[in-house]
């Protein structure tokens, strides 16, 4: 197995309704490591050129000024095959369809407000996390 980095960003509904600290445990209690992370108020050119990939979508203007909203806890995560694992612990992209005990599934309010963000692949890994972090913001976990 792979290790792998991925970026998760605990969206503002998340970071407005207390549960950074619930959503790090389930992160931590899964084997994923937190390598780096930072709060962010995103504006609409850091917002937008996160979701550029969006940008023809009817949903993209709603999308951007919703990540936009408030503060976002931007993260670095490590482990085994982190990016299909942390994808799983996040739940389906619509609350509704979310397996029970996955992130979305307890947090998520709806599609829009959909509490996390996740890699999908490990070329947007690569892109997202740099997108965020220079090299030397990631931490090495070694102990
Ligand atoms: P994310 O990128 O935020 O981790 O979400 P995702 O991979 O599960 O879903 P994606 O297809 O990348 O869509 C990005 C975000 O756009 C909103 N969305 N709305 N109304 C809609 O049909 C629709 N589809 C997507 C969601 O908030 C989704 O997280
Ligand atoms: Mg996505």
């Amino acid at each position: 197995m792979a290790n792998e980095r991925t970026l998760s960003i605990i969206k503002p509904d998340a970071v407005a309704g207390n549960n950074i600290g619930a959503i790090y445990d389930r992160f931590e209690k899964s084997g994923l490591k937190i390598v780096a992370a930072k709060m962010m108020q995103l504006d609409d050119e850091k917002a937008g050129g996160f979701y550029a990939e969006h940008a023809e979508r009817p949903f993209y203007n709603d999308l951007v000024s919703f990540m936009m909203s408030g503060p976002v806890l931007v993260s670095v995560l490590e482990g085994e095959n982190a990016i299909a694992k942390h994808r799983d612990i996040m739940g389906a992209t619509n609350p509704k369809d979310a397996a029970e005990g996955t992130i979305r599934a307890d947090f998520a309010s709806s599609i829009d407000e959909n509490a996390v963000h996740g890699s999908d692949s490990a070329e947007s890994a690569a892109r997202e996390i740099s997108y965020f972090f220079s090299e030397d913001e990631v931490c090495a976990r070694t102990r």
